[in-house]
């Protein structure tokens, strides 16, 4: 099999080519490779080397499909070090991103070039890892710790302007990579330029206090997970010894790490997040085109969808039930895209020209003549959608695909009002839409093949992670939710205290507690959900109704300053307030419920084993394709901690046996809520887990 790194003589300079499609990771030809081509480089009469990647990026990084296998040699922290102790220099060249191993790659190297447009970085920290190559050694050599840490903390990319003025690179050129790489290596040539190595260079002074404010502030923002702390541990204390006592710690501390269950959380979720965008079923099936975006609706998920369109260059006609409505809407989006420039997201040049071309608004349906897709985001009512879908029915051009935000009511149906349900899908976002990364893609029975293509084509251009979903009252997100929730409510209703469930699950690690959500998203969705269901609902459920209490009180969350918490210039992110626990206690009084206490541990337990029960269920019923897919739903939308990969991976690490007894636990006090998923006991019968759904 030929290497991926290839030797070349270009007179007295040598070069380096490493060709390892899609993103050049360092395989274990790779890096077998790397020692090849610097013996031949070492052993020719080339004075100086330029080590290049071939294709869109350099190298992206140490190749994580060999993560959990075992190491092959040379281990790439020993490949870099063959290269920094080459006695003749070596330029390497940068394009693309730099990541991970790759950076390190170019840290080892006595030069680099970055070519205009290029990313380093070391995102470690998002696998659960720190770098293992070097990279806290040498960074810190190279642009002093506080700077070091801040990069490999934050896995930022850091662009070629910024590389330049650190010293991370010595050179920025807008010519090919090689071309950069041969110019900078006559220069070494015609100056004599020496082989200079990072790792032989002091670390500069620091202020321990700053060290100190950058280890507390990535402790709040990192809560839960325990590689980004050690990450800096490693870089200080490495850092006082000899560059090769300092390596072995960085080293220690890599293994250590890859053995960790939240290496493997986020290694799951870092290839969960790219399957549930390639479906087998759209294997060469092109999208329609989509160049011109509806949008009905200018409220918060219209206007949220409309910004989303506009940022990714697609040209957008919103609207409106009047002219009036139609500048409301307007103003909206300009508020939110001035809130980007503010922020130095958006060049007020870009906003405006988005504003005077991109954007149109209006109270005529007519103008949507000749629209790609139309995205419905009205009030949540079947009969006001069923109004909609047939008036989109009758202005649409023929092949325009009619999409539907809604986030709980049947696509199917809504297909039925038109003569065209072949091009008719759901498009389920999250508010905000032009923040949240999540889009469920929901297909419905005579959705066409290429009208989930162009959902699926759309997520790209928003750049969304995308998940396919099957029709049911909640697709994957909302129907899991509810049944978590639910299991909330019935915690508190036998004596939990609201507060308690979501400090425990915060602890857990969710970005917030479903109290919290719940004031957030406003205490009147959950109240008008309780409403629908009424009807329909079984006479066996068990439901909590103290929110209707807060409704009727206009309690309805942060928007009104006072939900399950309350929210003032004295507590800005709210602070428990007693009075719930008095209204909740009339209600358990009223059911004739004695409270019991509950540990913290109970509360994380049940709530998980719901979350983990509905998610078998909705990939057992087809709903979601794997059970991925709802991992990925849990962390792109509903605050599900990264770090625990999903519910269903999370599942498997506790393991479906634990997992049952809870249910079956449960189920004793309970039988109608904790039915257990038939697929749970089918994999635990065939000694299979979640993850063995995963492949293929
Ligand atoms: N290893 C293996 N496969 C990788 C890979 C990697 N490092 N990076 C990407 N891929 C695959 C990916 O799964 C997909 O495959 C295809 O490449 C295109 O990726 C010792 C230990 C580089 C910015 O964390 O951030 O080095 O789905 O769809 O949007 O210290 O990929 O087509 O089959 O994402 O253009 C550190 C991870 C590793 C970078 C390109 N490096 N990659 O984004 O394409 S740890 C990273 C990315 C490390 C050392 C340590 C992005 C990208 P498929 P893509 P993209």
């Amino acid at each position: 099999m030929t290497s991926p790194v290839r030797y070349e003589a270009h007179g007295e300079i040598g070069v380096i080519r490493v060709n390892n499609p899609p993103v050049n990771a360092t395989s274990a030809a790779v890096r077998q490779g790397l020692v090849a081509a610097a013996d031949e480089f070492a052993a020719s009469s080339q004075k100086v080397a330029v080590l290049v990647a071939e294709g869109r990026t350099f190298i992206a990084g140490a190749d994580i499909k060999e993560f959990g296998k075992t190491p092959v040699e040379p281990h790439l922290p020993d490949v870099i070090d063959h290269i920094e102790t080459l006695d003749k220099p070596v330029v390497c060249v940068i394009h693309g991103t730099a990541l991970g191993g790759g950076f390190e790659v170019a840290l080892g190297s006595h030069y680099r070039v970055a070519v205009k447009g290029a990313r380093i970085g070391l995102p470690e920290v998002n696998l659960g890892l720190i770098p293992g190559a070097g990279g806290t050694q040498r960074l810190p050599r190279l642009v002093g710790m506080i700077a070091a840490c801040e990069i490999f903390t934050s896995a930022r990319q850091v662009g070629t302007d910024e590389c330049l003025s650190l010293g991370i690179v010595d050179a920025i050129s807008d010519k090919s990579p090689l071309d950069a790489g041969l110019e900078f290596a006559a220069k070494v040539l015609a100056e004599g330029l020496p082989v200079r190595r990072v790792s032989e260079m002091p670390v500069a002074p620091y202020e321990q206090s700053a060290l100190e404010a950058l280890k507390a502030k990535v402790a709040a923002k990192q809560k839960g997970h325990v590689c980004h702390l050690r990450g800096i541990d490693v870089a200080v204390e490495g850092t006082k010894r000899p560059f090769s006592e300092g390596r072995q710690i960085e080293r220690q501390a890599f293994w250590d790490l890859m053995q960790t269950p939240q290496r493997a959380a986020m290694i799951h979720a870092f290839f969960s997040e790219r399957a549930v965008a390639s479906l087998p079923e759209l294997k060469g099936i092109p999208p329609r085109a989509l160049a011109h975006i509806g949008v009905i609706g200018g409220g918060t998920m219209g206007g949220g969808i409309a910004v989303s369109c506009l940022l990714s260059g697609l040209r957008v006609t919103l609207i409106e039930r009047d002219a009036e409505a139609a500048q409301k809407a307007r103003d909206g989006i300009a508020k939110t895209l001035a809130d980007s420039v503010k922020r130095g997201k958006l060049k007020a040049e870009k906003r405006d020209a988005l504003l005077a071309d991109a954007l149109t608004t209006s109270d005529d349906y007519n103008a949507l003549s000749d629209a790609d897709l139309v995205i419905e985001a009205v009030f949540e009512s079947m009969d006001v959608k069923k109004d909609v879908f047939t008036k989109l029915d009758a202005v649409c051009k023929p092949g325009a695909v009619l999409a539907s935000n809604t986030s709980y009511l049947d696509v199917d149906e809504i297909a039925a009002m038109t003569s065209r349900p072949q091009d008719v899908i759901g498009l389920h976002f999250f508010s905000p839409a032009h923040v949240m990364k999540l889009l469920e893609i929901v297909v419905a029975a005579k959705t066409a093949p290429d009208v989930v293509a162009t959902g699926f084509a759309l997520a790209k251009a928003l750049k969304k992670v995308p998940v396919r979903a099957g029709v049911c009252d909640g697709f994957i997100g909302n129907r899991i939710l509810k049944t978590y929730r639910t299991a909330g409510d019935h915690m508190v209703l036998e004596g939990a205290s609201p507060f308690q469930v979501d400090k425990a699950l915060e602890d857990f690690g969710f970005a917030m507690g479903p109290y919290a959500v719940a004031d957030l998203a406003g205490i009147d969705i959950g109240y008008l959900t309780r409403k629908r269901l009424a009807p329909t609902r079984d006479p066996r459920e068990r439901f909590g109704d103290w929110g209707d209490v807060l409704y009727e009180k206009g309690r309805l969350g942060r928007k009104t300053g006072h939900g399950h918490y309350i929210y003032d210039a004295q507590s800005p992110k709210g602070r428990p307030d007693p009075e719930v626990l008095d209204i909740i206690a009339e209600e358990r009084a009223r059911k004739g419920i004695t409270p019991r206490d509950f540990t913290d541990a109970e509360i994380v337990e049940r709530y998980m084993a719901s979350m983990i029960n509905e998610g078998a269920k909705v990939v057992g019923e087809g709903i979601a394709l794997r059970p991925l897919d709802v991992d990925v739903t849990k962390l792109a939308g509903y605050g599900f901690p990264r770090f625990r990969g999903g519910p269903l991976h999370y599942a498997d690490q506790i393991g479906l046996d634990t997992v049952l007894a809870t249910i079956t636990e449960q189920a004793k006090s309970d039988d109608f809520f904790w039915q257990p998923a038939p697929l749970i006991q089918q994999l635990i019968n065939e000694g299979r887990n979640f993850a063995s759904l995963n492949q293929g």
